[in-house]
């Protein structure tokens, strides 16, 4: 035993645990990597058991290659360019070339096989989140393993024993790497392709960083405070829509590598939580929402038909978490009029823009200078009008004419003549209001604001 391994190592591999078949000794998988930020067609399985593949929001999975039985994949730990949407791109760590990584499917019962190669500058391990392993191949550094150094390769090994929805993320040097974008989804697929299938399978990894605006690199030591919230590394408007035919069953993957938890709601249907961490949900116990709250290292899978025709939003219902950066720490200025010091501190900076003195939908209206690399904080035009959105927000667009194996991007929905909410223009009686009360400590009564649009900035009122 020990002189395999001693000659394991002169090949040039590291190895961690024992059970490490003779097929590592051949060379490694090709590690293939991807550049592009749009959502990639599913895999459908050319070798190794067959499945349903599922659909990875502005993501890809990892190509395999079967060796002596065993599914072999090649993930690599290195720095990436991430457009989180177009507009802004983030400097971030991932695997093969995108955060987050690639997700890996796999089926129940496969014997996998991952290579890991650290590009990084610092050392990693991979630790597989929620499986069932031997104890050696849980990539926890520094208790199962040593961790992978720079330049180095090592290999995990074990058979994928439960279906569901996992993900993988670094067990070394955590709070960095995890800010840095280190995460990616594991699907193992039931043994039976006939059961449980969908005709739309999505999966998406929540994510926030805290980048600065007008810089490239998150902060890596913010604790609660992000700024930017991500599915699968992108904010709204860049991630791309849910496409579904309508009648399709539908289902949702949403796991949760951030700080915090995030409350998923879909507008328009009510669904059925199915599946946790810990597995698939017996269909009798199953229940329905149309929110699902996301604790954080948690995962949830939603199921539902996609009966009714329309553009749903789909979004985190922590308002702050459907914005970008910028938002988070002006004042409220609701109420204020400030033209006088308006004018003072112009004559200081002349760049300086009135915010949010009648609310901050103004904001999605005006053309307001940006720092470079820099995504406005409430974004995105509609058939309406401006959405006043970012962050973790996109829409499901069910459709009855989206034909079967064909899901590119419909367009926006066209509702049928008399169904959209409109201004009421008969009959208009005067509507009651509350009256104004004065201020218990001040006995003012000017508590009512005057609306008045910020001067210079084009309204259309
Ligand atoms: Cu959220």
């Amino acid at each position: 035993m020990a002189s395999r391994r001693d000659f394991i190592r002169g090949a040039g591999f590291a190895v961690a645990g024992t059970a490490v078949g003779r097929a590592t000794l051949a060379a490694l998988p090709e590690a293939a990597s991807m550049d592009k930020p749009a959502t990639q067609p599913p895999l459908h399985p050319a070798s190794g058991r067959p499945y349903n593949p599922v659909v990875t929001l502005n993501g890809w999975t990892l190509p395999w290659r079967m060796n002596g039985g065993a599914k072999e994949f090649h993930l690599v730990a290195e720095p990436v360019v991430r457009e989180l949407a177009p507009g802004m791109k983030a400097h971030l760590w991932g695997y093969n070339g995108q955060s987050p990584g690639p997700t890996i499917e796999v089926v129940e019962g496969e014997r996998v096989r991952i290579f890991v190669t650290n590009r990084l500058p610092e050392h990693t391990t991979v630790h597989w989140h929620g499986q069932r392993l031997p104890n050696g191949m849980d990539g926890v550094g520094g208790l199962t393993q040593p961790q992978i150094a720079p330049g180095k390769t090592f290999v995990y090994e074990f058979v994928a024993r439960r279906a569901g929805t996992f993900m993988y993320h670094p067990h070394a040097d955590e709070m960095v790497q995890m800010a840095m974008g280190m995460m990616g989804l594991w699907i193992t697929h039931p043994r039976d392709p006939g059961s449980m299938r969908v005709d739309r399978d999505f999966a998406l990894l929540l994510g926030s960083y805290d980048i600065d605006p007008g810089s490239f690199t998150p902060k890596v030591t913010t604790m609660l405070d992000f700024n930017l919230f991500t599915f699968n590394s992108r904010v709204f408007p860049g991630i791309d829509p849910l496409v579904v035919r309508r009648g399709d069953r539908v289902r949702i993957r949403i796991g949760n590598l951030t700080m915090t938890n995030h409350p998923i709601h879909l507008h328009g249907h009510e669904f059925l939580v199915a599946g946790t961490d810990g597995g698939w949900i017996p269909p009798a116990s199953r229940w329905p929402e149309v929110t699902v709250d996301v604790a954080v290292g948690q995962m949830r899978a939603i199921e539902l038909e996609a009966s009714e025709p329309g553009d749903w939003a789909f979004h985190c219902h922590k308002s702050h978490h459907t914005m970008n950066a910028m938002g988070h720490d002006v004042p409220t200025m609701i109420g204020v009029d400030h033209r006088g010091v308006a004018k003072q501190i112009t004559s200081l900076i002349p760049d300086y823009m009135v915010m949010g003195e009648r609310g901050m939908a103004d904001m999605s209206e005006m053309e307001m200078p940006l720092p470079d690399n820099t995504l406005p904080m409430m974004t995105g035009h509609g058939p309406h009008g401006p959405l006043e959105m970012g962050g973790m927000f996109t829409v499901m667009k069910v459709r009855d004419d989206v034909k079967p194996g064909d899901y590119r991007d419909p367009g926006w929905y066209k509702a049928p003549p008399g169904t959209v909410a409109r201004e009421w223009t008969a009959d208009l009686a005067e509507a009651p209001r509350a009256a104004p009360r004065p201020d218990p400590d001040t006995g003012s009564k000017a508590i009512e604001m005057t609306v008045r649009k910020p001067e210079g900035h084009g309204g259309h009122h």
